[in-house]
C-alpha cells in the first residue's frame, strides 16, 4: 500500500482550471439566486463564500478547539490529525449496524453543541445555517434527527477537522464514498435524505504556510468508484496511474470563508500541510430530502 501512494505523489501532475468555481463576498450573494441547485445542476462546480466569519469569529473558533483533541477526536487512520466530534462515516463497524456506535456519535453530536455554545461568544452554528439558507430560497436548511429510547437527538452540523503540519492531509476521497463504505449507517438516513449529488462544505479556520489545499482530480466518482479501497486510496494500479494522469486544481480559500462544492461526485483530496501552522477547518455535508423540500445538513 505504502508504495502505491508513495507512486501516486512521484507521478507529475497537470494543474489545470477544469472545474467551474466562483468567489462571492458574503454581503454579495444575490436573493432568490438558486446557488445549490446550480451546484446539484453542475451549472457551477464550488462557491466559495467570503468573509463569512470575521476575524475575531475565526480567532475564538480556533482558540476554543485548542486542547480539543483531549474530548472526543477520532483519529485518522495512517495520518496524523483528527476529527472532532466523531463524523457519522466514523460509526460503523464491520458491516453491522451498531445502536450503541450510533448512540456515542449522537451524544458526542450533543456533547459539541453545547461545548460550542459555551466556549463562543456567538452562535456558529446559526451563522452558518443562516449563511447556507441565502443559497437556496425558501428551503429550509434541517439537521436530522434519530429517535432512541423516545427521545430525539439532533446529528451533528459540523465536524472539526485537524491537521498536523507535514503529515500527510487528508486522503483522496468523496462524498459518495461514504455510502457504498457504510451501507448499513445510510439505510436509516435513506429514508429521508436523497444522497445523489450530496454537496460537502466547510468553513476554513486556519491555514499552513504552504500545502494544505483542496485539490480536486478532474476524476467523477462513477468513473472510478470500482477501484477505491475502504480509505478511499485507488487499490489498482492501472487506476493508481490513470488519475494520476487526471489533472489536478487546487483550491486554497482564507480563514472565514465558506467553500461548498460538489465534494459527493468530484474525487479530491487534501494536500500536505507542509509548513507552518496545523490545518483547521469546520465542516459537513449537504443533501436533499427526499422530497426536495428541504436541504439536510450533517457531519
Ligand atoms: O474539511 C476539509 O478541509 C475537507 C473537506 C472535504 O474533503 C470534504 O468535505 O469532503
Amino acid at each position: 500500500m505504502l508504495k502505491k501512494i508513495l507512486a501516486w505523489f512521484s507521478q507529475p501532475q497537470k494543474q489545470k482550471p477544469f472545474s467551474k468555481w466562483e468567489n462571492i463576498p458574503v454581503g454579495d450573494l444575490k436573493k432568490g439566486e438558486p446557488y445549490i441547485d446550480h451546484l446539484y445542476n453542475r451549472v457551477t462546480d464550488g462557491y466559495i463564500i467570503q468573509n463569512v466569519l470575521n476575524e475575531t469569529e475565526v480567532k475564538e473558533l480556533v482558540s476554543a478547539f485548542e486542547n480539543l483533541d483531549a474530548y472526543k477526536a477520532v483519529h485518522f487512520e495512517k495520518r496524523e490529525g483528527f476529527i472532532n466530534p466523531r463524523a457519522f462515516s466514523q460509526i460503523q463497524n464491520e458491516n453491522e449496524f451498531d445502536f450503541d456506535l450510533l448512540n456515542s456519535y449522537l451524544n458526542d453530536a450533543e456533547w459539541f453543541a453545547k461545548f460550542l455554545k459555551e466556549r463562543l461568544s456567538f452562535n456558529i452554528k446559526e451563522k452558518l445555517l443562516d449563511t447556507l439558507a441565502k443559497l437556496q430560497n425558501n428551503v429550509p436548511i434541517t439537521i436530522p434527527n434519530y429517535s432512541t429510547g423516545g427521545t430525539h437527538k439532533a446529528f451533528t452540523f459540523a465536524t472539526y477537522r485537524f491537521l498536523k503540519p507535514d503529515k500527510g492531509g487528508m486522503h483522496i476521497h468523496c462524498g459518495s464514498m461514504f455510502r457504498e463504505i457504510y451501507p448499513n449507517f445510510y439505510k436509516q438516513l435513506d429514508k429521508i435524505i436523497n444522497f445523489d449529488g450530496q454537496l460537502s462544505y466547510f468553513l476554513m479556520l486556519q491555514r499552513p504556510e504552504k500545502g494544505g489545499q483542496l485539490r480536486l482530480f478532474d476524476a467523477e466518482w462513477k468513473d472510478y468508484k470500482k477501484h477505491f479501497d475502504g480509505l478511499g486510496f485507488v487499490n489498482d494500479q492501472e487506476q493508481v496511474k490513470a488519475m494520476n494522469e487526471t489533472i489536478i486544481q487546487d483550491i486554497d480559500p482564507k480563514p472565514g470563508d465558506l467553500l461548498i462544492f460538489v465534494g459527493g461526485d468530484i474525487w479530491h483530496e487534501v494536500t500536505n500541510p507542509e509548513l507552518g501552522l496545523p490545518r483547521i477547518t469546520l465542516g459537513g455535508f449537504l443533501a436533499y430530502s427526499n422530497k426536495r423540500d428541504e436541504i439536510y445538513v450533517w457531519s
